[in-house]
């Protein structure tokens, strides 16, 4: 059941978020049982591959070039580097990557080609690889799809009414459409909301209506409480109560059955009680590693300590579809050869300096 028909109303999702909580947890735990293993978390890491300089003005966001924030702004990061930071996220239990690049939408150029080849490379590991690039076409889905990209992150915030006091560069239908684009080349969707900007729960359980009324509810749900980042419009926004997010995240865990609903940014400022009662409503994914994609995150040794205190395992990957098959990238194929060829002549020209300077015979002074 991927959407729960009890719920498929806006008044009947208003009142079950209105539920008394200890009732709402109980019934979301229940549900959770019947198709998820609740000893299980997935575990995925984040890795911003170009930070900030977004020509967006999404108000809660520390990457938009519009507001003064201190961010370490940087171009697209090496292929290398990338493949580092996922083995070191592998080695600490992450199933799954989540690329995250801070673009308006993707472009067909020499960036574009590297994220193809960390799709392939990250995917070669056997983890889970996850993108979020902005808004996409179908042709640039089709490509992610055939690196063997597995899931794409695009996340629509909130509600269409509240959306417009947030960002004013976009439009609610243009995530809509770009989410479809990733559904028409078979990508699994992964979009969700933030807490704790301002918004009525009208709006909260208004985003969730959006998802009832898709063809196919996200097989992923972030539920994101706003990180209050100094510089942006949102800076002074008061923190969200805890009890707001075991409520949403029970809320949707009730309405969509099958789908991983995540436990995401803000779990820095929630006691390890606060985010038990998260994963006990139904909550069955982390972003894990000492970073989201700018703001701190918990440690992966903190998490692990969690737990083994609540016995939760790391989830495997691969459990909720088969892994994505790597197709030959022509692009990628002929960017590779040039960084052979030219990395070959590098090293001729470095080992020609070298012969000659060991036959040079040396200068002797004397004196
Ligand atoms: N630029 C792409 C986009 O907007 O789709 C991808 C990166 S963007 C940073 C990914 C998501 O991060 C946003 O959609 C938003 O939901 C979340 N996000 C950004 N800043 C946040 C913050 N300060 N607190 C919580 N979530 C945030
Ligand atoms: C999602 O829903 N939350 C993540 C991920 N998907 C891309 C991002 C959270 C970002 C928090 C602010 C930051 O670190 O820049
Ligand atoms: Fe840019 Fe994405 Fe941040 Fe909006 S949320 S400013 S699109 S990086």
């Amino acid at each position: 059941m991927k959407i729960n028909p009890e719920y498929s109303t806006k008044e009947k999702a208003l009142e079950l978020y209105h539920t008394p909580l200890m009732e709402l947890m109980y019934k979301a735990a229940t549900i959770h049982r019947e198709y998820h293993n609740p000893l299980e978390v997935q575990m995925s890491s984040l890795i911003s591959i170009k930070t900030g300089g977004c020509s967006e003005d999404c108000g809660y966001c520390p990457q938009s070039a519009k507001y003064n924030t201190e961010l370490d702004v940087h171009a697209m990061m090496p292929v290398k580097q990338v493949i580092g930071l996922a083995k070191n996220a592998k080695e600490n239990g992450s199933s799954r990557v989540c690329m995250g690049a801070a673009w308006r939408n993707v472009r067909d150029n020499r960036d574009f080609d590297k994220v193809v080849e960390m799709v392939q490379e990250i995917n070669g590991m056997g983890m889970e690889v996850c993108a979020t690039l902005g808004m996409m076409n179908e042709d640039q889905a089709q490509r992610l799809k055939n690196a063997g990209l597995y899931a794409y992150n695009h996340n629509l915030d909130s509600s269409a009414e509240f959306y417009k006091d947030i960002i004013s560069t976009r439009e609610y239908e243009e995530r809509i459409e770009t989410i479809g684009n990733a559904r028409k080349v078979g990508l699994s969707v992964c979009s969700g909301g933030i807490l704790g900007m301002g918004e009525k729960v009208e709006d909260r359980v208004g985003m969730l209506m959006t998802y009832v009324h898709m063809e196919q509810p996200p097989e992923s749900i972030p539920i994101n409480a706003l990180v209050a980042v100094e510089g942006t419009p949102l800076e002074d926004q008061e923190e969200v109560p805890v009890w707001d997010i075991v409520r949403m995240i029970a809320t949707s865990r009730i309405m969509f059955p099958q789908s991983i609903i995540r436990l995401s940014a803000g779990r820095t400022q929630m006691s390890q009680e606060g985010q038990a009662l998260c994963f006990m409503a139904g909550a069955s994914s982390i972003f894990a590693g000492d970073k989201l994609l700018t703001t701190p995150n918990p440690e992966f040794n903190e998490d692990a300590q969690l737990f083994e205190i609540l016995g939760l395992t790391p989830k495997a990957p691969f459990q909720d579809g088969e892994q994505p098959e790597t197709l030959v990238d022509e692009k990628v194929e002929k960017a590779k050869k040039i960084r052979a060829e030219k990395e070959a002549r590098v090293k001729a020209k470095k080992e020609e300096t070298q012969s000659k300077g060991e036959f040079q015979p040396r200068k002797v002074t004397v004196q």
